[in-house]
């Protein structure tokens, strides 16, 4: 049987030098130092307000009465706006614009990447940087900024559920819901299939279908998540249970590249 092997920021940043395309795979873990907790931890949304998540991520409910998600969405955005993207963010959008890194795909709603300055990012469980309306469908293109957000619900004549300007009808975030399909999948296999370094960065993959990405992968893969995860070694894979920024830092530093202001 394979045993975990772990893997020095040294080590790695040779491994970056000498791959030809190198795809991270984020979740949750790469926000925590950002300020944003995971929704079933202590600190998270579904515990401290006693959210339900099968009820407030429900397609079918949302479309019967949007109210418990734009409740969610309320404490969210007062979360999150004015948070900056970690070190980890910022390093993958360096990684990015030297040429080293082919792209981002995350599971997380935040949308911390397009801010941290990423440019290919696969967000397969959608995010807050996009909006429509579900009666019209015409796009929200504001939604990028989450002052926009705070304003829109708070100004609203239903708040805290918004509303189409055009029509009226209900505006839905591109976040995605229970009972629709994940975003971009094709795109997210393409770039795991086609890269010979995977980083797979603070995500426990227990969330399918995004989970089965490394197996796809044919070259090595790189996990950096704090405590375990769904993914069994084998000889291409490397296992650091190492906070991220941390480890960033010093790949970075490793690699001669400024730390991210
Ligand atoms: P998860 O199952 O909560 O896994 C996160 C992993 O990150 C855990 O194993 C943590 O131990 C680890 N971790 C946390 N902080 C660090 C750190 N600083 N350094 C290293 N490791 C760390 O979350 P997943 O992303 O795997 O998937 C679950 C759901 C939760 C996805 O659909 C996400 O969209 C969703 N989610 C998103 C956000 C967000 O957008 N920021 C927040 C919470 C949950």
């Amino acid at each position: 049987m394979t045993r975990p092997r772990t893997l020095d920021p040294a080590e790695c940043a040779e491994m970056v030098r000498g791959a030809s395309s190198v795809v991270a795979l984020t979740g949750a873990g790469v926000s925590t130092g950002a300020g944003i907790p995971d929704f079933r931890g202590p600190r998270g949304l579904y515990v401290t307000r006693r959210y339900d998540p099968e009820l407030v991520f429900s397609i079918d409910h949302f479309m019967r009465d949007a109210r418990m998600f734009y409740e969610f969405t309320r404490d969210f955005v007062a979360m999150v706006k004015g948070l900056k993207p970690t070190l980890t963010h910022r390093a993958l959008a360096l990684l990015e614009e030297r040429g080293f890194l082919a792209g981002v795909i995350t599971q997380n709603i935040d949308a911390l990447h397009h801010h941290a300055g990423s440019k290919t990012v696969v967000e397969v469980h959608g995010s807050y940087w996009s909006a429509t309306c579900t009666r019209c469908r015409t796009p929200v293109p504001e939604a990028r900024s989450y002052s926009w957000w705070e304003e829109a619900i708070r100004s609203s004549p239903a708040s805290p559920v918004v509303l189409c300007r055009a029509c009226a009808g209900v505006v839905k975030p591109g976040v995605v819901f229970f009972g629709e399909a994940v975003r971009d999948f094709e795109e997210a296999t393409r770039l795991v299939e086609g890269c010979d370094l995977l980083f797979v960065l603070g995500s426990s993959l227990a969330v399918h279908p995004a989970a089965l990405l490394p197996e796809l992968a044919h070259g090595q893969v790189v996990v950096v998540n704090r405590g375990s995860v769904a993914l069994a070694p084998a000889p291409n894979r490397y296992f650091v249970d190492e906070d991220l920024d941390r480890y960033f830092e010093r790949l970075l530093e490793r690699l001669g590249l400024p730390l991210p202001a």
